[in-house]
């Protein structure tokens, strides 16, 4: 496996290359354009300059977080040709630069949805926090929430200009069930993966969070079922997974290790976090200690190790801790994700030796 750290970017991101530099074993970045929004088109140079910027501190940039999927493609609009051409332009541009690995989502509207970006944890630290019942909320309140609460920074799926348009949004998902959704990814699948297998690029699906419908709105990568679903639409080995542990696990009847024991081999990039579900269905995101929260990492790192896992893995969100809230992206601070870092490492490199005899 290869230890990766997500960065937004030079100015987009509180942590540096050099900060990352010092954190043991992370050999790669997992990067995007940030201030691209859904279906623009990525320039090479760009790509360029930031690969070589990468590179130049030592790091490989093979995995890209993310490529957005335009609403027009989930809604299987007759615009979406257009749009899918753009993103096979993109796809072939990032080939260019030996990128590997792209992870994207397709949940309509929103990414990652939280009622609450610092609700505080028992010992003083704050995390990504949802409210089951609060979610009958106004998608507009909640939409202002997560946009003010991200302090300076951009948040990919939460756009302003975006969210302005939820109405319009909203009239267009009317209909929409998780069989269309599904045929509406099969179709952009159908279009990209060819070009992938010629590239040597791999697609990598990431799981929704949370994972069940929200706002009545469909989601469709959430269950072992629904990924298994998932797979079938293109098998190919260039259509895979992002296998996000928190995204699944406040569904408790999710069996994570189980999950990445049966499609081991489909998963092209895993992200590990850790979450902690209260008996009203509210979660917060813990350490990556296992025993903070009901994901059991050890035994999805065993998992993981068991079938010699080459892919790649990063921390995922982490809390903020020591104050970093201030300056940090929400859920994107430096010492919890370092420490999940060590962590994750940390049991790897003892299941390395066991698995040695010694
Ligand atoms: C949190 C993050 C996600 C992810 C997107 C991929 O788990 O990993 O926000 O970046 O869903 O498109
Ligand atoms: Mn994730």
């Amino acid at each position: 496996m290869e230890m990766t750290w997500r960065w937004y970017g030079e100015n987009n991101d509180s942590i540096t290359l050099d900060h990352i530099r010092q954190i043991p074993g992370v050999t790669g970045i997992v990067w995007s354009l940030h201030d691209k929004a859904a279906g623009d088109i990525w320039e090479m140079d760009r790509i360029q300059q930031v690969t070589d910027l990468i590179r130049s501190k030592g790091f490989t940039p093979d995995v890209v977080e993310s490529v957005n999927v335009h609403d027009d493609i989930k809604l299987g609009l007759p615009t979406r040709d257009g749009y899918i051409d753009t993103y096979i332009d993109t796809i072939e541009k990032l080939s260019k630069v030996g990128v590997k690995v792209i992870c994207y989502n397709f949940m309509p509207i929103f990414d990652w949805t939280r009622t609450d970006l610092y609700k505080e944890h028992p010992d003083g630290s704050n995390a990504l926090f949802y409210e089951k019942n609060a979610i009958d909320l106004d998608p507009k309140v909640m939409a202002k929430k997560i946009i003010d609460g991200a302090g300076d920074f951009s948040m990919p799926g939460w756009e302003p200009e975006r969210m302005a348009k939820l109405d319009e949004l909203f009239k267009a998902y009317e209909g929409v069930t998780e069989d269309i959704l599904f045929e509406n990814l099969k179709y952009f699948l159908e279009k990209i993966i060819p070009v992938c297998e010629r590239c040597g690029v791999k697609m990598a699906i990431h799981p929704d969070d949370p994972p069940w419908p929200i706002f009545g709105l469909p989601r469709i990568i959430r269950s072992r079922d629904h990924i298994a679903r998932f797979l079938k639409l293109v098998d190919s080995p260039y259509n895979g997974l992002t296998l996000c542990t928190g995204s699944l696990g406040p569904n408790l009847s999710n069996d994570i290790p189980a999950i990445v024991r049966e499609f081991q081999n489909k998963i092209a990039f895993a992200h590990i976090r850790n979450v902690k579900v209260f008996d009203n269905g509210d979660f917060i995101e813990a350490s990556h200690r296992g025993k903070d929260g009901n994901v059991d990492v050890y035994e999805v790192l065993k998992a993981y190790h068991d079938n010699n896992f080459t892919g790649y893995i990063r921390p995922d969100h982490g809390r903020h801790l020591w104050g970093e809230e201030k300056n940090c992206r929400p859920g994107y601070g430096l010492y919890d994700r370092a420490l999940g870092v060590m962590y994750m490492l940390g049991i790897w490199d003892s299941l390395d030796k066991l698995k040695e005899g010694k």
